[in-house]
């Protein structure tokens, strides 16, 4: 038998599947990446695995007619034929929005879904809600929801976040410092939304470390920088960045070292801001002696890399994780105030970006252009609610969100639709969310595997994996448009997602307008053809569809000279204002003061969070829980793949602990414990580190939740998911993003027998 290579991608790189007999037996990495990624290692075992979903199944409780008031996860399921279960779905959104309307039906299904921009889980399943009259959607994201609700009242947009960013080339010839708070993990570089026809991120990183620039990891885990480039490692406590920056702030504007005339003529609220800093207006300076026992960082540490700041040119960093906690506004508010004040805001190089170590394309120059991308159309009900108040808005009809400034009414959810994402991953306080859950009548998931989320569904649609169908992947951040070609056939009876909204259209009267009259062939060339419109008016010539897809792959050129991010502003205020009231940098935002909120007011300030190693719970639950994205997978996807598996620890997700507190517990590496707090309970498989700050342990996120009593709230998850444990509670009013990384827990040997991991295999299933 010979192997064939298909081109195809994915959010963890581009590649070629070789393809024996129908099935992918291995893959290699796409031949123009000189950087691959290891986690492409894993599709073969995705795409024909035991976790498939191999028919249609609806749950035995709810054909019995349990529906809300039903715990989920604990039934058994019954197969279904395809044409029964789509009568089913469309039968239920016809009842809930005759009876309540289609803001009863929650179809914000946040989640990554699959690299391809056409068959996007996500956005198929908008479109054709949004084509059976709307639902209630959800809007930011878990990435950095705080972050991007803040940077507009500060900068005026997102570039910032979301790019374009000062680049990589830029940074090395011109910057002699950066300062990354939160680092610059070098396994967040494995992973680019869309997909990536090369991994820049190592090759930056490569680049940096052979130039020369000096790097600074400020981060509770040393491994947040790799060793060969050489960092500094700054332990800082966890939640506690924002004193730091304040701290710096201090001894930079006490030496008189702050970027007077940029302060003056570029931002607004420097006055108010200094007053706090100086302790003027509250009667605490935010010294380094004052942040010292904060952050656990020596004032003479604190005042000498103020003093590196002010005197180098420099780039500060913060990686997105850092507002994933609470209050998290402040420290990327704080970020922007201390580029500020040391000046290189709009300057080759320097300033600040957010993000430079969490994916893989953030600072790689490219030039703006568009990418090829399905439409999500219109959502006529335009109701939504802020990404992570899920459980709020079950626990909730009714009720008042605040967010940014508005008063959002929660709906009276009847009906939860999911494709192309995973609560049961993303979600913190699953038990809170598992029982709030029950409020739903029905819950609709399509799913390619029983992963968690499938488990705690009503009706269950197989879906295809991106290897069975044809489609394209690209992404703002790389440049590289890629063809993504079948590789094998559907795996059982599963069928794309386009497919299966369609046919729901269908049976709801309107499928043209889902569908818009094409079919899959006729939607990429269309979709392709509408970028390519846009490349073409940028100037550039690139292949017809045809050509393109014969090829593979396209490869726009780099830009010729880097880019800078607020050079312009830089150069002239006045001229090229930000669109901010002001104009300026708002380092006082009378917008945010306005809306009156305590928890995020009108300049960066320093709360202590709720949870962290100053608080007084951390005397019955003494360790900083942090949850930091996998090294071995995708959030949840690719656990069921040979990397992650072969990063378990007698079959648990490793937890990091310190010597001195592993020690304290009588524990080694290889050991399982529990993991607990009043929330909830994990086991995990100890790995005893040297790197990480005394006080903290950490877990990546992404193992699949596996109750040991499946369907009852407050079971122990025996594989080890960290967002049983984590806190469920907005940022701020502002930005409403969730808190997962401000969390305390105790952990404890585990003496009892081991109980299996089960959630690796199908679930328990009846005769039709
Ligand atoms: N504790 C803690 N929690 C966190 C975070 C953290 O740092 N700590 N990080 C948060 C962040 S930043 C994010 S972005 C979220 C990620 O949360 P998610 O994006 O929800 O995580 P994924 O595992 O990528 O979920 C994608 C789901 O889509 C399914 N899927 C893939 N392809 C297809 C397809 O073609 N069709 C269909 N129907 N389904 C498909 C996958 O099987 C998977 O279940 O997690 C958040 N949660
Ligand atoms: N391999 C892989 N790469 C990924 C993903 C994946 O699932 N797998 N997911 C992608 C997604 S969706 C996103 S949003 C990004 C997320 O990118 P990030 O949010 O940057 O990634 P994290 O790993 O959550 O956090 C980075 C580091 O921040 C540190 N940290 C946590 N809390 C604090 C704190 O309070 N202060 C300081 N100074 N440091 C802290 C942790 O040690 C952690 O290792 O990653 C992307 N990249
Ligand atoms: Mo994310």
């Amino acid at each position: 038998m010979t192997l064939t290579a298909v081109p195809h991608s994915s959010h963890w790189g581009a590649f070629d599947a070789l393809v024996e007999d129908g099935r992918v037996a291995a893959v290699r990495p796409f031949a123009g990446d000189r950087h691959p990624g290891m986690l492409i290692e894993s599709v073969p075992d995705i795409v024909h695995s035991r976790t498939r979903i191999d028919r249609p199944y609806v749950r035995a409780g709810w054909l019995r007619g349990e529906r809300a008031g039903s715990l989920r996860g604990g039934d058994a399921f019954v197969p279904l034929e395809w044409d029964h279960a789509i009568r089913l779905v469309a039968g239920e959104i016809d009842r809930v929005r005759k009876e309540h309307g289609n803001a009863s039906i929650f179809g914000g299904s946040y989640g990554w879904s699959s690299a391809g921009r056409f068959h996007h889980a996500r956005t198929q399943l908008h479109r054709m809600l949004g084509a059976a009259g709307g639902f209630t959607g959800q809007v930011t994201n878990y990435s950095y929801a705080a972050g991007m609700t803040l940077m507009p009242h500060v900068v005026g947009s997102n570039d910032c976040i979301q790019g374009p960013a000062t680049d990589w080339p830029s940074i090395i010839a011109n910057a002699k410092l950066m300062v990354c708070f939160g680092g610059l993990p070098l396994k967040n570089g494995e992973v680019c939304a869309g997909g990536a026809g090369e991994g820049q991120y190592r090759r930056w990183l490569r680049e940096a470390a052979a130039s020369g620039l000096r790097i600074v990891n400020v981060s509770p885990l040393r491994q947040d920088t790799p060793d060969w480039l050489g960092a500094e490692w700054l332990p800082v406590r966890p939640g506690t960045d924002t004193a730091l920056m304040l701290a710096l702030a201090h001894a930079i504007v006490t030496t008189g070292q702050e970027d007077r005339a940029f302060l003056a003529s570029h931002c607004v609220g420097w006055d108010r801001l200094r007053a706090y800093i100086l302790g003027e207006s509250d009667g605490v300076a935010k010294s380094p002696a004052w942040a010292a026992p904060i952050t656990g960082i020596a004032a003479g540490t604190i005042a000498e890399l103020a003093a590196e700041m002010a005197a180098n040119p420099t780039m500060i960093t913060a990686a997105w994780s850092i507002q994933r906690q609470d209050r998290g506004e402040q420290p990327y508010w704080m970020t922007v105030a201390l580029a500020a004040i040391t000046g290189g805001i709009g300057r080759p190089g320097t300033g600040f970006t957010f993000g430079y170590g969490s994916i893989n394309g953030v600072g790689n120059p490219r030039m703006d252009l568009p990418v090829p991308q399905l439409n999500a159309g219109r959502n006529p009900t335009g109701l939504f609610i802020p990404v992570a108040r899920i459980t709020d808005m079950l626990e909730n009809p009714g009720g008042v969100c605040e967010y940014n400034g508005r008063r959002i009414t929660y709906p009276d959810t009847r009906l939860i639709y999911w494709a192309g994402g995973n609560p049961f991953h993303h979600h913190q306080d699953l038990n809170r969310l598992l029982r709030a859950w029950a409020r739903a009548e029905t819950i609709v998931v399509h799913e390619p595997w029983w992963t968690t989320l499938a488990r705690h569904a009503d009706i269950v649609l197989p879906a295809t994996t991106t290897l069975e169908r044809n489609d394209i992947g690209a992404s703002s951040r790389d440049r590289h448009v890629l063809a993504m070609k079948k590789a094998v056939p559907a795996q059982g009876q599963a069928r794309d997602d386009f497919a299966i909204c369609g046919d729901i259209a269908e049976a709801l009267g309107c499928r043209p307008a889902f569908t818009e009259q094409r079919d899959e062939s006729a939607w990429l060339r269309h979709l392709y053809d509408q970028a390519r419109a846009g490349w073409t008016r940028a100037g550039l010539e690139t292949p017809d569809f045809d050509a393109f897809w014969a090829q593979g792959y396209l490869e726009f050129p780099a830009p010729e000279k880097p880019f800078v991010l607020f050079e312009e502003f830089r150069a002239d205020p006045a001229a090229n204002p930000l669109n901010t009231p002001s104009g300026k940098v708002e380092l006082v935002s009378e917008t945010i003061a306005g809306f009156g909120y305590d928890d995020c007011p009108a300049h960066p300030v320093w709360f202590e969070p709720k949870e962290w190693l100053g608080a007084e719970e951390a005397k019955r639950f003494p360790l900083h829980l942090l949850s930091f994205q996998p090294a071995t997978r995708l959030h949840s996807q690719l656990d069921q793949g040979r990397v992650s598996l072969a990063s378990k620890v007698a079959g648990r997700e490793p937890i990091l602990i310190g010597k001195e507190d592993a020690a304290a517990r009588g524990l080694a590496t290889g050991d399982v414990v529990r993991v607990f707090n009043e929330r909830g309970a994990c086991l995990a498989g100890v790995v005893v580190s040297e790197g990480i700050l005394p006080g903290v342990v950490a877990m990546a996120t992404g193992a699949w939740m596996d109750p040991a009593t499946p369907g009852e709230p407050g079971a122990l998850c025996v594989h080890g998911n960290p967002n049983i444990l984590t806190r469920d509670e907005g940022t701020s009013r502002l930005g409403q993003g969730p808190v997962a990384q401000s969390c305390l827990v105790e952990i404890e040997r585990w003496a009892a027998p081991l109980p299996p991991v089960r959630v690796h295999e199908a679930p328990e299933t009846e005769d039709a």
